[in-house]
């Protein structure tokens, strides 16, 4: 055979080589490439073909008489077979946020498109029709990573055995209801909730907590799943986050993803402190702080902060909806990060149990930190230095979220 240079590529068809071309031939285990001078011709193989071909060829190579030979032979673990499914709950699941969710779930958007996923949804009775609705559609999506999918009205069918659970559905706000109102019907949702994660969930479940008021409704479900770790519990500010960072971005004329490590401290309410003493910005491949690329410390200071904090209130005047796209998203990224971890270098916000950290947030509250991940673990940035103006505005929303907490235990005991 006239091999002068010789590539052979024996990989197999699964995760570890996906970007190859071989990763395009389905229906085989293994592809065998051999590119001769440019020339490329492609054998399909069978893993009992495999080994006995790849020795010949070998030793045809290996017997060139002295003509350079180079080969290289990359041989991937043989991984056919895709891993134990991940069991999701989301719930809300008839409303407008989980619309926007499940899609991006069920395609591998968020656990990997190698990752198979049996959907649970849970919303309450009268919302069953519509819920029947949303099944279909998922089944008629045809999604190849989408094992199952499970609507229900029934928490122990709901919480059984999850790995993830999406608390989207809460009660909202109705015309002319009190704030402790609201958080009592609440308290009454989430005291629910947690206790059946306590009792149905797998004790490794990770909790993201949506509906509203979002970290006083994670504080409570954690509080009534004694025998989860409170770290598995989280809630989303990721949306405030990406407001953040798209806003600094549009000022700046550059893409968001030219903007890093924007932190919001506290509640997800409009007393969330939107925080970039400590955001970069990459300007002409050159990554510097974001004060000193925008020159501009009143807007930083004043309408930025308002714009994100009161960003939420301005979808729903515009849209007469809140937000759903966006929320959809950002509990994307949210649960990505959580679940591969923060690209190095790279913070991110999320709504976390306060015990321990170095920034003088009272312990047991679920107060907004700036977090990496590693291991599906979350980690506080500490020692970040806090100035005067960032001290008051942290301090007003933890108080916010004090009062919160106190309001929703004397509920807890009752409800
Ligand atoms: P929708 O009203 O469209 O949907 C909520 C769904 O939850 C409804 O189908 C309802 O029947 C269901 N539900 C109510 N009680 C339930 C219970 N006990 N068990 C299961 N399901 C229940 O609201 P949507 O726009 O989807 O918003 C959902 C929640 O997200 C709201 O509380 C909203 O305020 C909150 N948001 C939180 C955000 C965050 O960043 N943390 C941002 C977006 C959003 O505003």
């Amino acid at each position: 055979m006239p091999f002068k240079t010789c590539s052979i590529i024996l990989c197999n068809t699964g995760t570890c080589c996906r970007d190859s071309i071989s990763s395009q031939i389905t229906g085989c285990r293994y592809a065998l490439l051999i590119c001769m001078l440019g020339n490329l011709e492609l054998l399909l193989l069978n893993v009992t073909q495999l080994n006995h071909l790849v020795m010949k060829i070998l030793s045809l190579l290996k017997g060139e008489g002295g003509e350079c030979c180079s080969y290289y032979l990359l041989l991937g673990k043989r991984n056919t077979e895709r891993p134990e499914p991940v069991r999701v709950l989301v719930t809300g699941a008839a409303g407008q946020i989980a619309y926007s969710l499940l899609y991006s779930i069920g395609n591998g958007s968020v656990f990997g498109k190698d990752q198979p996923i049996i959907l649970v949804l849970l919303d309450i009775t009268p919302m069953m029709g519509v819920l029947d609705g949303v099944l279909m559609e998922l089944q008629d999506c045809a999604l190849p990573l989408l094992k199952d999918v499970i609507a229900t009205d029934k928490e122990e069918v709901a919480f059984k055995d999850l790995d993830v659970a999406i608390l989207v559905g809460s009660m909202p706000r109705r015309d002319g209801m009190e704030r402790k109102d609201l958080l009592k019907a609440n308290v009454k949702i989430f005291k629910s909730q947690g206790a059946a994660l306590d009792k149905y969930a797998k004790k490794s479940v990770k909790v993201i907590v949506v509906g509203n008021p979002a970290n006083t409704n994670c504080l409570t479900a954690s509080k009534s799943a004694p025998s989860i770790p409170k770290e598995n519990f989280s809630c989303l500010t990721r949306l405030d986050h990406n407001r953040a960072k798209a806003q600094i971005a549009l000022k700046l004329g550059v893409t968001s993803e030219d903007v890093k490590n924007v932190i919001i401290w506290g509640n997800h309410s409009s007393t969330q402190y939107p925080d970039v003493n400590h955001a970069k910005v990459k300007l002409q491949g050159k990554e510097v702080g974001v004060y000193e690329a925008l020159k501009n410390d009143s807007w930083l200071k004043g309408d930025f902060i308002t714009t994100v904090q009161q960003r939420g209130a301005a979808v729903i005047k515009a849209r007469k909806l809140s937000s759903a796209m966006s929320a959809a998203k950002a509990i994307c990224d949210h649960i990505r990060d959580i679940w591969f971890g923060t690209p190095e270098g790279e913070f991110v916000s999320m709504g976390i149990i306060s015990d321990g950290n170095s920034y003088g947030v009272p312990d047991d509250l679920l107060y907004s930190f700036p977090v990496t991940i590693k291991n599906k673990t979350w980690k506080i940035v500490e020692g970040l230095p806090i100035n005067d103006f960032s001290r008051e505005k942290m301090d007003l929303t933890a108080k916010e979220l004090s009062e919160e907490k106190e309001t929703a235990f004397e509920f807890l005991s009752s409800a």
